[in-house]
């Protein structure tokens, strides 16, 4: 069950990341067609994980919530919300429905949604770069982000998806592959979190750990999912990755084994809050948010 600590904070902070991310694209200006096709994705109601995670992990490292650090968290959604568009394409995973509405190539054709995505991907950076922080911790962000986001990692592990569809891959490639595909950002968010807290690096370490653990355990949970949930609960088509042979946890490992697996990845979070803990940090919301994996 969720704590009240973190209930609170999620309703507050989600609401502002939707503001923020609101306002945002209705200053851009430029070709309406392809500013309309961005803001139907992002304002499509996302869960919002990845720049509730990075405020979550400000918070508990005593670091403020200020504007600046919204705008980090909120631009973080942008490049995000620019993956799920090129993932839904035909080309890669073929998706009809995205967060409970018709993908974006489905409303706005294909050519409107490669460049929507890549408008998303290009704009993250320029809104990043424009929040109100010190020089040096946007610069660390703005690094962190294109690596985590670039060649050494989430376009890498969408690579290695698509050129491992034909193959069964082992449980260390498996790994490999979700820690780019998707903990990679995930990762980032945790790190990002310290960055705007000043954590010094004995705190970096650990948040990093968490922050890998947590990664891992979202995809598992997320492959779980896709075998035990519905359409109507995800907003998403389900039972896809069998259908497709896909490599997953379950594929590998079986349900069962899927699921041993993700407890161990959300022991490996927990282990890290503890040490946390042990430094004086209560890490109420770290704690909290691995509350997501319900099984
Ligand atoms: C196309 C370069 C490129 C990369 C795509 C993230 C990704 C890589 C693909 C998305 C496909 C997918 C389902 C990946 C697993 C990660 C995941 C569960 C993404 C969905 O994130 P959520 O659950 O979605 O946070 P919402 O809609 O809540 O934001």
């Amino acid at each position: 069950m969720k704590s009240k600590e973190l209930t609170d904070f999620t309703q507050q902070y989600r609401s502002l990341i939707e503001q923020y991310l609101q306002q945002y694209l209705s200053s851009l200006t430029g070709n309406p067609y392809l500013i309309k096709a961005m803001s139907y994705s992002v304002m499509a109601g996302g869960k919002r994980i990845r720049p509730l995670l990075m405020l979550a992990v400000c918070q508990d490292l005593g670091g403020k919530i200020t504007k600046g650090a919204l705008t980090a968290a909120a631009s973080l959604e942008l490049l995000h919300t620019y993956s799920l568009i090129h993932d839904d394409l035909p080309e890669m995973d073929n998706d009809d429905l995205r967060r409970g509405q018709p993908t974006n190539h489905k409303v706005f054709g294909h050519a409107a949604a490669v460049l929507a995505g890549d408008a998303l991907l290009t704009n993250t950076f320029a809104w990043l770069a424009s929040a109100d922080l010190q020089p040096t911790e946007l610069l660390k962000m703005v690094e962190k982000l294109a690596q985590a986001a670039g060649a050494q990692g989430m376009v890498s592990g969408q690579m290695s998806d698509i050129l491992g569809e034909k193959k069964k891959l082992t449980l260390a490639e498996l790994q490999r592959l979700h820690q780019q595909k998707t903990g990679a950002l995930l990762l980032y968010a945790c790190q990002a979190g310290t960055i705007l807290a000043q954590a010094d690096k004995k705190i970096e370490k650990l948040i990093t750990e968490y922050g890998q653990a947590f990664g891992l355990a979202f995809q598992i949970y997320d492959d779980i999912l896709d075998e035990t949930s519905t359409t109507a609960a995800l907003g998403k088509q389900v039972h896809k990755d069998q259908a497709e042979h896909k490599n997953t946890y379950p594929g590998l490992l079986g349900l069962d084994g899927a699921q041993v697996s993700l407890k161990k990845a959300i022991n490996r979070a927990n282990q890290a809050v503890s040490q946390l803990q042990q430094l004086g940090y209560d890490c109420l919301l770290l704690k909290g948010m691995l509350g997501y994996f319900a099984i």
